[in-house]
């Protein structure tokens, strides 16, 4: 497996926010935390390349939301924060190695963030940051390849993946204030604990899952299914409203 991760922008600072208050940023924190999930992806066996900081682009380093790589192509997406936008093209000149390009195109916008894909089913959260067209476009755009894609309504938190993410084929670990469970009742569906509302948010590799130190309750949870759980501490990361999902496009 392989995971393309970009450095921390020391514009960070100044990311978007849209449900936490700004709290200072500790540029070298963050970059520390960055590191370890670095390594604790090739600890995991995931071939990483980082990019290399793009300085004037504070939320960069959150590459989760510029794309989407399926196995037959990759998706350039059209974030939904207009500042955000400017991050697309260096992913895109990374992924062409990897995979043919699509594009999602204007008046579409969506964030990788919003994208659950399981097995087949593309789940796309509608967001402040995803929108119905952007649902059309992935339709068009995987019609031939035998994948279902589903607009799915959510809650007040930024991204699809902030409210639910798959531990396996079978299983969705999410927040029922978030996301309403019926809309993943083909899956067996674990909820956070009410006191750890952003533990669902897990990165799989592989048959291992990378976790967010800090949600014990959740993590317990998670293992008692049987499941191998690594731990990286995303704190300072999580003050820009970023989890482990967001900071890597993880590929075949
Ligand atoms: C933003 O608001 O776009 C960034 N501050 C956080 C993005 C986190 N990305 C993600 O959850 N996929």
């Amino acid at each position: 497996m392989k995971a393309i991760t970009r450095a921390v922008s020391s514009a960070m600072q100044q990311c978007e926010l849209t449900h936490l208050d700004r709290q200072s940023l500790d540029l070298n924190i963050a970059r520390k935390q960055h590191e370890n999930y670095n390594q604790a992806l090739r600890n995991l066996g995931v071939d990483v390349t980082e990019l290399p900081e793009q300085r004037e682009l504070a939320d960069s380093v959150f590459v989760e939301d510029t794309a989407l790589v399926f196995d037959e192509l990759a998706i350039i997406t059209r974030p939904g924060a207009a500042s955000r936008r400017p991050e697309t093209s260096t992913i895109a000149a990374a992924l062409q190695t990897h995979r043919s390009l699509s594009h999602i195109s204007a008046p579409a916008i969506l964030d990788g963030g919003d994208v659950l894909v399981i097995d087949r089913d593309v789940h796309v959260g509608l967001s402040s940051r995803s929108n119905r067209e952007a649902v059309s476009q992935l339709q068009r755009l995987l019609k031939d390849l035998d994948y279902t894609v589903h607009g799915l309504e959510m809650g007040q938190c930024l991204h699809l993946k902030t409210a639910v993410t798959a531990l396996d084929e079978q299983t969705v670990l999410l927040n029922p204030d978030w996301v309403d469970p019926s809309l993943f009742q083909r899956y067996k569906v674990l909820t956070t604990h009410p006191d750890e509302p952003f533990a669902a948010n897990v990165v799989r590799a592989g048959s291992r899952l990378l976790y967010g130190a800090g949600y014990p309750k959740t993590q317990a949870l998670v293992e008692a299914q049987g499941h191998t759980v690594t731990t990286v501490d995303m704190s300072e990361l999580a003050k820009a409203e970023g989890a482990v999902t967001c900071c890597s496009l993880l590929f075949d």
